[in-house]
Parts: structure tokens; sequence; C-alpha cells
């Protein structure tokens, strides 16, 4: 079966999960030059076989609320494909979750783990539970209840959850207490722990600081420097405001971030004051307007940064969160760079918009890539119980961002379908990715 037909397949089939549908293509229609010169990934049916899950486990979590009422959701966890290494890949908890969106991001994260170089196979989980306005009880007991169905099927050689929206070290680390406990094992079933009982140092910190740090690279290649340009990022969450802080570390002046009520924008830039700040004040659902009172700047509701000038874009909000009209914005306000804090934020005709401008641009699963790489190294960090330094990581963190950077723009050069030097990091990444996993599939022979 040809790619075209997979494609053709995927979208008959599951045309009622339009995320899932829109990643794969966008998987499959930069990877056809590669494909093309393998023909045993057609013969053993590579592509067919990728789009399909191991498994989906589907599951029902009863909780009681403050009140005392039983309160019921659904929970899931997408084992997609273990090639490489045990499935790895975060947990959300957001009221838009459901399985065309964690199969869509399973599947991205089977060539972004694949990307990093090291060991990790792909999967994803969730639950359309949403946190907002819960107290702490009630999200420790929700976290139980979640993991006590989970923890069936996870471990540490198995299947090893993270966060994701959501869910943050709080979570991980209530998960991980319920995982502890009915198995008796204290291992590294969960990345993303807490920092004293098995957390890596700088988890935290990754993707935001990655997503910088493989945008400095596409900088590097064009002769260009972040100090000094202005960086629009959306989201106030994990990626977003590690994101802000890195880039003002290295010079930038971040003009603005974003939740799902409007957008903050602070033409003095945010320094590392207001970044705290911010961060402390998400961490206590406390609304991101209030900024204005204090540090002066623009609120401006239910808007996105879009329509503000800048040089970067980094969104690190959600899926699909920046449609062609922002897109058209971006290009007209200056926007040269785009790296993807978050899994697809643009829209499959946003991207062909910004390719077609010539804009610089990092898919998530190349850009965003930083946070699993971490989750990588804390599990290698758990198996040898030992922890490497702040300093040792975040070395690791640049040279694999490098690493991802330099592979994507070589494979760009090696099948990519433009002749005017404009590296197409997307099909790069994608060739690279799915590469090492057929590769891997092929030599298995039909198994997997
Ligand atoms: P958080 O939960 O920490 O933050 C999410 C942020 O995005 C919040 O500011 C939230 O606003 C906003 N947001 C979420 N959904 C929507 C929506 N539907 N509309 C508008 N705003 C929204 O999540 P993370 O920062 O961890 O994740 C952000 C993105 O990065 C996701 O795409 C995730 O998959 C991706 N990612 C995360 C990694 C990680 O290590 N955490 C690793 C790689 C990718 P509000 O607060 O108002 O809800
Ligand atoms: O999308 C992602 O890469 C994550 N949410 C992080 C996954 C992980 O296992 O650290």
């Amino acid at each position: 079966m040809s790619i075209s037909q997979a494609i053709e397949k995927v979208e008959a089939c599951y045309a009622h999960q339009p995320e899932f549908v829109q990643a794969v293509k966008e998987v499959a229609l930069t990877i056809a030059p590669l494909y093309d010169a393998h023909s045993e990934y057609e013969t053993l049916k590579i592509f067919e076989r990728l789009v399909e899950p191991d498994r989906i486990i589907c599951f029902r979590i009863n909780w009681e609320n403050d009140k005392g009422e039983v309160q019921v959701n659904r929970g899931w966890r997408v084992q997609f494909s273990n090639a490489l290494g045990p499935y790895k890949g975060g947990v959300r908890f957001h009221p838009t979750v459901n399985q065309s969106v964690l199969k869509f991001l399973g599947f991205e994260q089977i060539f972004k783990n694949a990307l990093t170089g090291l060991p990790m196979g792909g999967g994803k989980g969730g639950a359309d539970f949403d946190p907002k306005g819960k107290s702490d009880s009630e999200i420790r007991r929700f976290c139980y209840a979640f993991m006590r169905e989970l923890h069936q099927y996870v471990s540490k050689d198995i299947d090893v959850p993270a966060g994701d929206i959501g869910v943050g070290g709080r979570e991980v680390s209530y998960m991980f207490a319920m995982y502890k406990n009915l198995t008796r094992e204290h291992g590294g079933v969960l990345t993303g722990k807490g920092v004293g009982f098995g957390g890596s140092l700088m988890r935290t910190e990754a993707t935001g600081y990655g997503a910088v740090y493989f945008l400095e690279n596409m900088l590097a290649v064009q002769n260009e420097n972040i100090k000094g340009k202005k960086v629009l990022i959306s989201g106030a969450g994990n990626v977003s405001l590690h994101a802000a802080e890195k880039a003002h570390m290295l010079g930038a002046t971040v003009l603005t971030v974003s939740d799902s009520q409007g957008t903050l924008y602070d033409e003095n830039g945010m320094d590392q004051e207001k970044i705290d700040w911010l961060k402390n004040q998400k961490a206590q659902s406390k609304p991101l307007c209030d900024y204005v009172d204090i540090y002066g700047g623009e609120w401006f509701t239910k808007q996105k940064p879009w329509h503000i000038k800048g040089d970067i874009a980094i969104p690190s909000a959600t899926q699909n969160e920046v449609n062609e009209d922002d897109a058209k914005l971006m290009v007209e306000n200056g926007i040269k760079y785009i790296a993807e804090g978050a899994n697809m934020p643009l829209t499959a005709d946003a991207v062909d918009y910004i390719r077609l401008h010539r804009v610089h641009y990092a898919p998530g699963k190349a850009a965003n890539a930083g946070g699993v790489a971490v989750s990588g190294l804390e599990m290698s960090q758990n198996s040898v119980r030992q922890y490497k330094t702040f300093e040792e990581i975040d070395e690791r963190l640049k040279r694999i961002m490098k690493n991802i950077h330099d592979c994507a723009a070589e494979a760009s050069e090696q099948y990519g379908q433009t002749d005017d030097g404009y590296i197409d990091y997307m099909a790069g990444a994608n060739i690279v990715g799915f590469k090492r996993v057929a590769d891997a599939l092929c030599a298995y022979g039909i198994l997997n």
C-alpha cells in the first residue's frame, strides 16, 4: 500500500478523529521521498502499521468531590509504539481530551521521542477531567483514582507517563504515590516527579528551555542571534513561562504570554521578576490581567497574541491555536521564526501559509522535544539510582536540541523539495524520526 493509499484509509476509518488525521497527513506527506527510496517500508507495510496504536486502554474514573458527590470521568492511555523503547509520553487533564486528541499526541510522540536519540517509544494518556476550579484535595483524589486504574498497564520498562496540559509536578507526584502504594515499587514509572524522590533537575524547565535552544540553532544558521529579538509567546503554563524565562535570559524581549482568557502584552518586555510573578499567579489559578495593575502593559480579553509585531513566535498553549488568519497576521507583523512549544499548534492551512512565506518553522516534534528528552534522562537516572546536576542536564539538553536541529536540517537538504536554501525542518524532522522507527520495525520483521 502506497503512502497516499494509507492516508485514504486513515481518512476513511477515522473521519471522526480530525486531529489524528491531521497529524498523520502531515507526517505522510513529508516522508514520501524517504518511503519511495526504501521499498522494504512498503513491502512490510510500515506506515500502515504505524498509524494503528499497539493498543488503547480506556477506563472509567470514579472519584468524590469536596461535597461528597460521586464524579465520573473517562481516562485513556494510548500505547502507540514501543519499537524504540518503553511507551513514553505525557498525561493530559483537560475537558477537550478525547481519543482523537490522544491519538494525535501519541502519534507525534513516536517520532519526537525517536528524534531525541534516546530509547523511548511513543504513547499518550489523559482524562476529560477539568482541573479548573478544583481544590487541592479534589485534584489529589482524582489523581489517585486515575492511577488506581492505570497502574495495571504501566511500569518503568513498559510505559512511562509524565505531565502535559493540566498535569505538572503536583499531579505526577500524587499519581506516583498511588502507584508506589499499589505496587510497592519505587522506580521510574513516571517522569516529572518531585526532585528529591527521583525527579530530575531541570525537567520542569526542559520543554521551554529546549524550544529556545532549538531556536538559537535556527537563528545561528541564518547568522542571527536571539539577543534583542522581540518574542511573542502564547500560553502561560509550564512550556510558555519557561520559554519566556530562557528567551529573557538570552537577551530577547518577551512581549506576550496568554491563556484561555486572553493575551498579556508588555512592550517593555517580561523580566525575571515579572516571569516569577506570572508563575506564581498561574500556580494560584489567578488571572493574568492583574499583571497590568502592577507592571503596566495591556490586556486583550479573549484575544491571541498574533496581532502584535515581533520577530519570533513560540506558540505554546494547545493544538490548532494558530489558524490561517493568525498565520497571515504573523507574517504581516514581521514574524520570521516560529518554534512550536505546543504540540501541533498550527492548523494545516497555517503551516502551508507560513512555509509558503518562508518563515523559518520548527514543528513541535522537534522544537518541544526537550521535555521528553529530559524525561528520558530522568528514566536513566532512576535506573542507576543517581542524580545528575542541573548543569549536566542543561548541557545534555543543549546537545540533544542541537542534534535534533542538525539532523532535521541535514535530512531537509538530502530529501528536501525546496531549491532556494529554505530549511524544511518539518519534512526533515518527520523523515529522521520516521526512519529511526521504521528501521527498527524492519529489523523486527512483522512483529510490532
Ligand atoms: P499547562 O497546563 O502548564 O499550560 C497550558 C497553557 O495553555 C495554559 O496557559 C492554558 O490556559 C493554555 N491553554 C490550554 N488549552 C487551551 C485552549 N484550549 N485555549 C486557550 N488556551 C489554552 O500545559 P503545558 O505548558 O505543559 O503544555 C502546553 C503545550 O505544550 C501542550 O500542547 C502540550 O502538549 C505541549 N508540551 C508540553 C510538554 C511538557 O513538558 N509539559 C512537553 C512538550 C509539549 P489556562 O491556564 O487558561 O487553561
Ligand atoms: O508532549 C510531550 O512531549 C510531553 N508532554 C512530555 C512527555 C514526557 O514523557 O516527558
